[in-house]
């Protein structure tokens, strides 16, 4: 996962917290002296980190816990709001006719994202047309084509032709009945005056509605001034990050081109045309922190942070409580544990797993978290209102097929009879409670 280590160092932090006997102020000191060395080593401007940090510790000693709220779940609630407030707003993706013109440096990964993006917008059942603008460099055309080739999309170019605006002039009029043009360009080893000229002469030609910066994220803090200068120059309307995958200094890059306030729209995580997210600070947090959704997280503070007590996740499942969330913690749960695994089995949900069976799981959680990504926060707590225009929606939004919406339905409201038959069978919870206090799992 993207900046696994920031996640791993703060995720430890907030169970400190949630394993905590009180909150007082040694905890808080110690919480914000953790952050501020994850921030730190995540590549975070250290002006940055103090500053959120400070917050976080301001905050966590004078305001109160909203009422109903813990004050182990209202300062993980600071953390996580604070830690949003870092990487700026979302920025809505269009799905209608547009044209998107790729600008940025050498090697950035405009061409690879170039497909990707009409990966994405395919998915979504737009009809999309790709246009070779990179004139410079000899192998650039064939690249464009052999990716968009994989997708299943037209590229307009001309090999050899040296004028990119006349390519675009005539990519714009072959696609005109296209929903969505994606203009490839040409890099420079840094900003000249002369990919300064070629990029207005191309945007003007273009008339694009929006004007992508593709950034490579292992620059790090570098990459605020490097946006700062292109949205200067020719005013961008979005950043996409790439090459987040395995970077150290990922939290550096995306902290830095948050606080110019051009947004970031979306994030490269591989090489592979799928490898492309889109950016959204809230779900990009609560994900980092290691759940589905903070929501839940916050609800149930001690059970999900306390992964490795199976007892007390059994007794949420006795409750009988159990919404999308909690379905997708418990799957998440299930690849990374082995004793939870065995009270699976033992529920009769799975049988032992096998390490096939492991990895469909996980291939399918990771689909699950895709779909449950385009979910409002009222269908993930009440899947009960999810009917088919909402399927379709959620479908287009996560570029799933309707079937796939459904077979997570399905697979929710299996899980859910599984559990209410648990909660009502008093004799299998006493069994199950005895080999968890023992210690044994003998199934
Ligand atoms: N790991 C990883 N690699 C990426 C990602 N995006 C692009 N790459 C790789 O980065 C390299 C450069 O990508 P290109 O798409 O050719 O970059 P470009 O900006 O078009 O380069 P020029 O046209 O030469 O300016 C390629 O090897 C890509 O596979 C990403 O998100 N993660
Ligand atoms: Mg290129």
């Amino acid at each position: 996962m993207v900046l696994d280590n920031l996640g791993k160092s703060i995720r430890n932090t907030l169970k400190k917290i949630a394993k905590a006997s009180s909150v007082d102020e040694k905890l808080i000191k110690e919480v914000v002296r953790d952050l501020q060395r994850a921030l730190l080593m995540a590549d975070v401007n250290v002006k940055l980190a103090l500053k959120l940090t400070k917050e976080v510790e301001r905050r966590a000693l004078n305001e109160e816990p909203p009422p109903g709220k813990s004050a182990r779940e209202h300062v993980i609630r600071i953390i996580y709001e604070e830690l949003v407030k870092i990487l700026g707003e979302p920025r809505e993706i269009t799905l209608k006719k547009h044209v998107i013109l790729m600008v940025g440096l050498y090697g950035q990964g405009k061409t690879t994202t170039a497909g990707k993006l009409a990966n994405y917008f395919k998915k979504r059942g737009l009809s999309v047309g790709l246009v070779a603008g990179d004139v410079h460099r000899p192998a650039a055309y064939d690249q464009l084509k052999q990716i968009a080739d994989k997708v299943g999309v037209p590229v307009y170019g001309k090999p050899g032709e040296k004028k990119a605006p006349k390519i675009v002039r005539e990519g714009l009029e072959q696609f005109k009945n296209t929903d969505v043009i994606i203009i490839d360009t040409s890099g420079r080893h840094s900003l000249e005056n002369e990919l300064i000229d070629e990029i207005k002469r191309v945007a003007k030609v273009a008339g694009a509605d929006e004007v992508f910066l593709v950034l490579d994220a292992t620059v790090g803090q570098q990459a605020g001034p490097q946006a700062k200068a292109f949205h200067d120059a020719v005013g961008i309307t979005g950043v996409i990050l790439t090459k987040l995958d395995g970077s150290a200094k990922g939290g550096g890059a995306l902290s830095a081109v948050a606080e110019t306030g051009a947004p970031i729209v979306f994030i490269g995580t591989g090489e592979h045309i799928e490898d492309l997210e889109k950016f959204d600070p809230a779900r990009f947090i609560s994900r980092l922190l290691g759940m589905g959704d903070i929501q839940s997280l916050l609800e149930t503070a001690s059970e999900v942070m306390d992964e490795e007590k199976a007892e007390e996740l059994a007794k949420r499942m006795m409750s009988g409580k159990f919404n999308l969330i909690d379905m997708y913690n418990q799957m998440e749960a299930m690849t990374k544990m082995g004793p939870l695994k065995k009270v699976f089995a033992m529920l009769g949900f799975v049988d032992r797993l096998s390490d096939e069976e492991m990895e469909e799981l996980q291939r399918k959680l990771r689909d699950f978290r895709i779909i449950m990504d385009s979910m409002t926060r009222e269908e993930l707590e009440n899947p009960k209102i999810i009917k088919s225009s909402r399927i379709k929606r959620i479908a287009r939004g996560s570029g799933k097929k309707p079937e796939d919406v459904r077979a997570l339905l399905k697979h929710y409201n299996q899980s859910k009879k599984a559990i209410k038959g648990f909660s009502g069978n008093r004799k299998l919870q006493r069994q199950l409670m005895k080999q968890l206090e023992s210690g044994q799992f003998n199934i």
